[in-house]
């Protein structure tokens, strides 16, 4: 399959780190002289930017965190004049204050360049119509992918989310190649599609890619099967870039990271040590080629590995695993870490749906987990005994695989509400008590 900028996706090891070198030591002079915040934080630790000399001088920097970008909030973080800003993104704030994020034009233009890498990691080309059903506005998603698919040359078709008929309609009438969504919303559009009696096959749809939400692999085979396509996943983040911070190739197998403008480390998030690779930790990525937002070391809370052996698709470039879930979204049932994405792979390895919804509770001190399940449209013609049994099975089965009893609640095909954004699923009522 094609790749977009094969100089650089397919460039040595050096030839990356001498990149990576240069604009290293280029943004931390932008940071220090342009941004108070950074030039307080260098100076409280005696470094200078002239004490970093090279990408290997890294480990030297500091660290950022989101409460860094609240603290300074709106555009205190900035080391451009807001005149020189041609997009202004934020975060929905649900966790508390919203984090502002701001672009110059070639802040925009090198995300566009990422994204259109990621489009055709995901085997998309010019003539592909690229239907974005992320959601337009302060979110990246949508307009992230929409100015990748204009990159490369590709119509892109700007649907947002919702109004999931006319989504279909849309894949009818103009023939869609590429579907850009969260995975749960794929499902969901997929399911309707069955529902309706249409033949995915029928459609040009051959491609998903899909992101801004953790998912497993047992879901990306459950999509792929019922929207008939190749389901690629995408990463990224408003704080360092939208969609294009990494994206699968062709061989599914860890998300390439555009690192000659995104520098990924993985650290303990105890000690901040970097891990080698291959260990899973926190995330944390340097900015390398912003102007407007020259971010250093920001800790993004994601779980995950850095994978340094060479990719099948002859991109060079490192792989970060499916990220886990986040820090902040790991709970912890009586002393035991327990990740969503931990719950759904058990599910589905069972053959149940991936349309589930975890709620915890805390009653006379000890901690309380219930997985709510729907259960196929094959198992609802079972007998109370069959359900029973069900139900038994996959308590045992997360009883194993997470080391904590939880109960399971089965209820019927599409009683759960479906998500067309990112997916909620943990209501956490220990922390509204
Ligand atoms: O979700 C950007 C994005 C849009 C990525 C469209 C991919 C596609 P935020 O709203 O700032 O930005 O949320 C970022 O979402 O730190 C992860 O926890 C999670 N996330 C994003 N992509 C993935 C993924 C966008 N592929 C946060 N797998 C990140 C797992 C993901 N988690």
């Amino acid at each position: 399959m094609a790749i977009y900028k094969s100089e650089i996706e397919c460039a040595s090891h050096s030839y990356i780190r001498a990149i990576q070198s240069a604009r290293l030591i280029k943004m931390v002079e932008n940071a220090y002289k342009n941004v108070s915040f950074y030039k307080k934080k260098f100076d409280e630790i005696g470094l200078a930017p002239a004490d970093i000399k090279s990408i290997d001088d890294i480990e030297k920097l500091p660290f950022t965190t989101k409460t860094d970008l609240r603290d300074n909030y709106p555009f205190g973080m900035f080391a451009v004049p807001q005149r020189e800003l041609v997009r202004i993104h934020a975060s929905s704030g649900t966790t508390g204050k919203q984090t502002v994020v701001g672009y110059t034009k070639h802040d925009i233009e090198i995300w566009a360049e990422c994204a259109a890498r990621a489009i055709t990691g995901a085997g998309g080309t010019k003539s592909d119509i690229i239907h974005i059903a992320y959601g337009y506005g302060l979110f990246t998603g949508g307009l992230g992918l929409h100015y990748g698919a204009e990159h490369m040359g590709a119509t892109a078709l700007p649907v947002s989310t919702g109004n999931t008929s006319r989504q279909i309609k849309l894949f009818l009438d103009f023939g869609s190649n590429i579907l850009c969504c969260t995975p749960s919303y794929a499902m969901f559009i997929g399911e309707t599609i069955r529902e309706m009696g249409i033949d995915p096959k029928s459609l040009r749809l051959r491609a998903g890619i899909l992101g801004a939400e953790p998912w497993t692999e047992n879901m990306r085979k459950e999509i792929e099967n019922l929207l008939e396509i190749k389901a690629y996943d995408i990463y990224g983040l408003s704080e360092i870039a939208g969609p294009g911070v990494s994206f699968d190739c062709e061989t599914q197998n860890g998300m390439h990271i555009n690192e000659d403008y995104f520098y990924p480390e993985v650290i303990d998030p105890e000690t901040l040590e970097p891990l080698p690779y291959g260990e899973y930790g926190e995330l944390v990525f340097t900015c390398i080629g912003k102007e407007a937002l020259p971010l250093i070391r920001y800790r993004t809370r994601d779980i995950c590995a850095l994978i340094s052996e060479k990719c099948g698709c002859g991109r060079t470039t490192i792989r970060m695993t499916k990220p886990r879930g986040r820090s902040d979204d790991m709970l912890i049932i009586r002393g035991v870490n327990v990740f969503p994405s931990q719950v759904e792979h058990v599910l589905l390895e069972l053959g149940m749906t991936p349309n589930y919804f975890i709620v915890v509770d805390r009653k006379n001190n000890l901690d309380s987990m219930e997985v709510q399940v729907e259960i196929n449209s094959s198992m609802f013609s079972d007998t109370v005994a069959g359900l029973e049994s069900t139900k038994k099975r996959i308590e045992a089965a997360l009883q194993s695989t997470l080391n904590v009893h939880a109960s399971v609640k089965l209820l019927e095909p599409g009683s759960l509400p479906r998500s067309e954004g990112k997916a909620k699923r943990v209501n956490d009522l220990r922390k509204l008590q």
